[in-house]
């Protein structure tokens, strides 16, 4: 039986909506299973940009049943920090460092868990659940993770009607909302694009001479395809709607919150992700998709790459098409890597788009295999429940 709980959940935001993203993801999940949750966000800018009802000139406020604080150096959050009584759980996510003036009221009634980034390398089974002394105090490590060995994907226990009731109203309400049944017809394909600067996707987008419209939230790529149109011929017909040589329409939304963005995910026929909350929502949500990941030095991310395409072949029963998933994957995430644009295009992105239906069964079998783990806040509630003092 899950037992209600506090939970004090730290989030510094590094770059990008990731830390953010995650955070927010997980404070409502265990809401969701009646845990009492307060956050603590060092920045509360970019944090509107997904969650447009937050007001960034309070340091305290409650949205949804979860208090949000401000934690910065500013007086009104130093001085909360200063006199606060740790919750129950302590959720320190990835390894943010939480502030001396709340580490100082840490005692042994809380427990202390740093909440670490996603990843399908194996390595993570042995780490997960481990323990380390810290500032005084037993701390654990818990991974997100696609295997059972691991503490699960970030996700909500209503998912199902959730996804159900969206892919109904999807695809319509998206076409409408963003003006886009005036410009296509309705068996036009969807792509929606959130990735970081790329050159690939950026060449694929000129192109492209099918029967497709791609949808692209506002950010860093929507900023550099507008800073390279014109060297890529694409034409821009507006601020927010650009045409390829070849007709294909790129049209560019507002971002939205995490509930719309989700919508979107679920209308598209593929979808390009990034990052971490974004390429968990593309496989929760069981959408075809692509995964530009967040670089790091030495090309680190290369090895999360190919860990997690490994993991995910098993849901791929055309060999054919897994090539194809492998050579796109890998072009997208290399920038020295050898291709030539006309392989990239006419053999692996056309043997996509005639493949989709086969990969949107290998995205539902995939869907039911990383949701047998159960969501990562439920994981979390029993991790604690076993580890009470
Ligand atoms: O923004 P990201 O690239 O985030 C990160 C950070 O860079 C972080 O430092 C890094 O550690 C991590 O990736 C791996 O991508 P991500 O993780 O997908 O987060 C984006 C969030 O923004 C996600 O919660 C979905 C949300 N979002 C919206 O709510 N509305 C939108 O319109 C869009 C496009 C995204």
């Amino acid at each position: 039986m899950i037992k209600n709980k506090t939970w004090d959940v730290f989030c510094k935001i590094i770059d990008n909506y990731g830390d953010i993203g995650v955070s927010y993801r997980l404070s409502k999940n265990l809401v969701e299973l009646n845990q009492i949750v307060r956050m603590f966000v060092s920045e509360l800018h970019p944090f509107k940009k997904i969650e447009p009802r937050i007001d960034t000139s309070k340091c305290e406020q409650i949205i949804d049943n979860i208090q949000i604080i401000l934690w910065d150096n500013s007086a009104c959050s130093v001085s909360i920090l200063d006199s606060i009584v740790p919750s129950d759980i302590i959720i320190e996510m990835f390894a943010c460092n939480l502030p001396d003036n709340y580490l100082f009221h840490i005692t042994d009634k809380s427990i202390w868990i740093n909440l670490e980034y996603l990843s399908a390398e194996d390595w993570v089974e042995e780490c997960h659940e481990k323990m380390s002394f810290s500032n005084g105090h037993f701390k654990y490590f818990f991974f997100p993770g696609f295997t059972d060995k691991t503490g699960g994907l970030n996700f909500e226990q209503n998912l199902i009607t959730k996804q159900s009731q969206g892919k109904q109203i999807g695809k319509q309400i998206i076409e409408t909302k963003y003006g886009i049944d005036k410009i296509v017809s309705r068996n036009t394909l969807c792509c929606s694009i959130f990735c970081y600067e790329n050159k690939t996707i950026l060449s694929l987008l000129a192109n492209v001479d099918e029967n497709i419209i791609f949808i692209v939230p506002e950010g860093v790529f929507s900023a550099y395809l507008m800073r390279y149109s014109e060297l890529y011929r694409i034409t821009v017909l507006d601020g927010s709607l650009m045409v390829n040589q070849f007709g294909v329409y790129i049209k560019i939304i507002p971002m939205t919150n995490q509930h719309d963005y989700d919508q979107l995910l679920i209308s598209c026929d593929l979808n390009i992700v990034r990052g971490e909350d974004s390429f968990v929502r593309a496989q929760i949500l069981s959408t075809p998709f692509f995964w530009n990941i967040y670089q790091q030095i030495d090309n680190a991310h290369l090895k999360k790459l190919d860990d997690f395409l490994e993991k995910y072949k098993v849901c791929v029963d055309d060999d054919q098409l897994f090539e194809s998933l492998v050579y796109i994957s890998n072009s997208l995430n290399t920038p020295t890597y050898e291709y030539d644009n006309s392989i990239f295009y006419k053999v692996h992105f056309i043997n996509i788009l005639q493949n989709l239906e086969k990969l949107q069964n290998s995205a539902t079998r995939w869907q039911n295999r990383i949701m047998k783990i159960g969501t990562l806040a439920r994981n979390l509630i029993l991790f604690a429940q076993s580890s009470e003092k």
